[in-house]
């Protein structure tokens, strides 16, 4: 654990101790420690440590020093594991409701014996909270306010929406005059799905000014902390941003740190380790031992780097993208010299499975069409729903055939230089059957097929009726595998690993619906069936023209997966396509 980390441990154990009234001498002996060590430099802090002198500091005695050691080496502490189980969870939790300290707690269990979160509510809705002595009127709201808000709060927030909310900010802070370099670290830069909070590292020689405008930015609704080189603020609908500030000279190694995962972390300091280095958010350092007083004085400089790729060079490994920064083999390939090229935006040349409002879109075949063109996509594949999905104004029969005329028109015409091909979503009916017969779909240029009901089914029930439609021969790939709506809805349940098998089996590609709140099937899955010769399709399933930008998203989570061009089908031109989607016919 670093200085910092250490530091909000002994903090933490300082507020736990005083949550169970113990003796204020020994709450404050952490809380001194605390900031006795925040107020050393980082490499004072670390070579103390490595000698084991760290009681020479004021304030840190016998016991801390050797917690302090604990945490460093460790990152956990067995006193704090047990502090936390001697307390009821109940109060641990209510330390994170605004406006409630230890004392205020004590009170509350004291006199209204409450011990739970859900306890507290019912005591402030009764207005019991706001009679005690030094709570009132105002305090009782205030936590009342806390409970409602803390969902909102501890939730996690989808990738697309948190970069909205990031990319003007970053954008702000490059123009600012005192900052050099600013990027987005954390989850969002690595592209997971969701995303707990935004991560910002600067480079600049003062941070007041920075943290100021940070502070300042639209939708801030409080500012949870500002000083020392860091500012974190929260925006209205519970999103929080952290911002740090370091020197130029620092700034690859605090993104490469504050990127993640901290997985990855973990690994990349092991290595240095082993190569005699210790890495940090500060730097790259050779570690103590022979050499004159220069050498060492050198190696305390530490090394270089000019960006992350010299980090990764320092180390003898090929540069990581963000994305892969997971700590699930990355590397170990870059090692070996084997880290893929991934899966870029702008390789992709068009898309498969997207509405009209001939279902449930909100923009005609033509508006559509017109949108595509406008991205510079050669080939637009439309995927209304079927008959069976009456909530979304699926298709008959004859209104399939009568927009497949249309289509067949509208590319007779040539108005638009981007193609557009027929296709169907087309329900996986509870038993495995399609929502069409194969005449029908041999009409088609494609065939994507989905659940859109009997979610509830056992996992072997949805396997096999899943799997049956892949059997089938007009399918060309599976759409959306999961169902999940993130952070709305739990997928359904099916054994992913058996329709791999069975798409890889019966040459049907799998979708990756780029849909922000889907991004389904997950990457963790594409990424586990690498090499194996399963081909992804990254759909939009746009319902309006503007949707067809969420391919974005999808791509990030392809890049998750380890996709190259080569493994996403709608990377091919449209001859390759037509290729591709003729022989299929032909075949079967
Ligand atoms: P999130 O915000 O929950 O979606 O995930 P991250 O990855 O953005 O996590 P966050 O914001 O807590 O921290 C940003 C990065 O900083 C994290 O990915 C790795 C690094 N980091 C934070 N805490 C630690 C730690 O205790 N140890 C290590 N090795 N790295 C850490
Ligand atoms: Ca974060
Ligand atoms: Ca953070
Ligand atoms: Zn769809």
């Amino acid at each position: 654990m670093t200085k910092t980390e250490i530091a909000d441990v002994l903090t933490e154990i300082g507020t736990l101790l005083e949550l169970r009234a113990e003796n204020p001498f020994k709450v404050r002996a952490y809380t001194a420690g605390a900031r006795a060590i925040e107020g050393l430099e980082n490499e004072e802090f670390e070579k103390l440590v490595s000698e084991g002198s760290l009681r020479s500091v004021k304030g840190i005695g016998e016991a801390l020093s050797s917690k302090i050691g604990e945490l460093h080496a460790t990152g956990r502490l067995e006193f704090l594991d047990k502090l936390k189980a001697s307390i009821e969870p109940g109060l641990v939790e209510m330390l994170r409701i605004p406006g409630l300290g230890p004392k205020k707690i004590i009170a509350l269990r004291r006199d209204l014996a409450v011990t739970s979160v859900a306890e507290l509510e019912k005591a402030c809705k009764d207005g019991r909270v706001a009679v005690l002595d030094g709570f009132g009127e105002k305090t009782q709201e205030k936590i009342l306010t806390g409970i409602r808000n803390r969902e909102a709060y501890s939730r996690r927030h989808l990738w697309w929406q948190a970069m909205q909310v990031a990319e003007p900010i970053v954008a702000g802070l490059r123009a600012l005059p005192q900052v050099g370099q600013a990027e987005i670290a954390g989850s969002l830069r690595r592209g997971l799905e969701t995303i707990g909070d935004l991560d910002f590292i600067v480079a600049a020689d003062e941070t007041a000014p920075v943290a100021d405008w940070f502070a300042g930015r639209p939708g801030v609704q409080e500012v949870t902390a500002k000083g020392g080189t860091k500012a974190s603020v929260r925006f209205d609908g519970g999103l929080q941003a952290d911002l740090r500030v370091v020197p130029a000279h620092q700034f690859a190694f605090a993104l490469h740190h504050f990127t993640g995962s901290k997985d990855h972390n973990v690994q990349m300091r092991q290595r240095a380790l082993d190569q005699g280095m210790s890495l940090s958010e500060w730097g790259l350092v050779k570690s103590a031992g022979e050499g004159t007083a220069r050498e060492k004085a050198e190696r305390k400089e530490g090394m270089p780097a000019a960006d992350e790729k010299a980090i990764f060079r320092l180390l003898g490994l090929a540069y990581i993208p963000p994305e892969l920064r997971e700590g699930m083999g990355e590397i170990e390939a870059a090692e070996r010299g084997e880290i893929p090229r991934l899966v870029e935006l702008a390789d992709l040349r068009g898309v498969f499975h997207n509405h009209t409002t001939a279902s449930d879109g909100s923009n005609t075949l033509r508006e559509m069409t017109a949108a595509a063109e406008a991205l510079g996509w050669e080939y637009l594949g439309i995927a209304d729903h079927s008959k069976s999905s009456r909530q979304a104004n699926g298709l008959t029969e004859e209104r399939l055939l009568g927009q497949l005329k249309e289509i067949e028109a509208l590319n007779a015409s040539r108005k638009f230089k981007t193609r557009v091909l027929a296709g169907t979503e087309c329900d996986i009916l509870p038993d495995g059957s399609l929502d069409f017969e194969d005449s029908l779909l041999a009409r088609l240029d494609y065939v994507v097929v989905s659940v859109h009901s009997a979610f509830s089914q056992d996992e072997d029930v949805m396997t096999s009726r899943i799997i049956r439609a892949l059997e089938h021969p007009r399918t060309t790939m599976l759409g959306h595998l999961s169902g999940r709506l993130l952070l709305e809805r739990e997928a359904y349940r099916v054994d992913a690993g058996k329709v791999i098998d069975a798409a890889i089996a019966n040459d049907v590609v799998i979708e990756l619906n780029a849909n922000p709140l889907r991004l389904d099937m997950d990457w963790r899955h594409w990424r586990r069936a690498l090499g194996r010769g399963l081909k992804c399709s990254i759909n939009p399933d746009a319902h309006n023209t503007e949707d067809l930008q969420l391919v974005r998203a999808g791509v990030n989570s392809a890049r998750k997966g380890w996709l190259t061009r080569d493994d996403v089908v709608n990377t091919r031109p449209l001859k390759a396509i037509e290729g591709w989607l003729g022989k299929k016919r032909v075949r079967r």
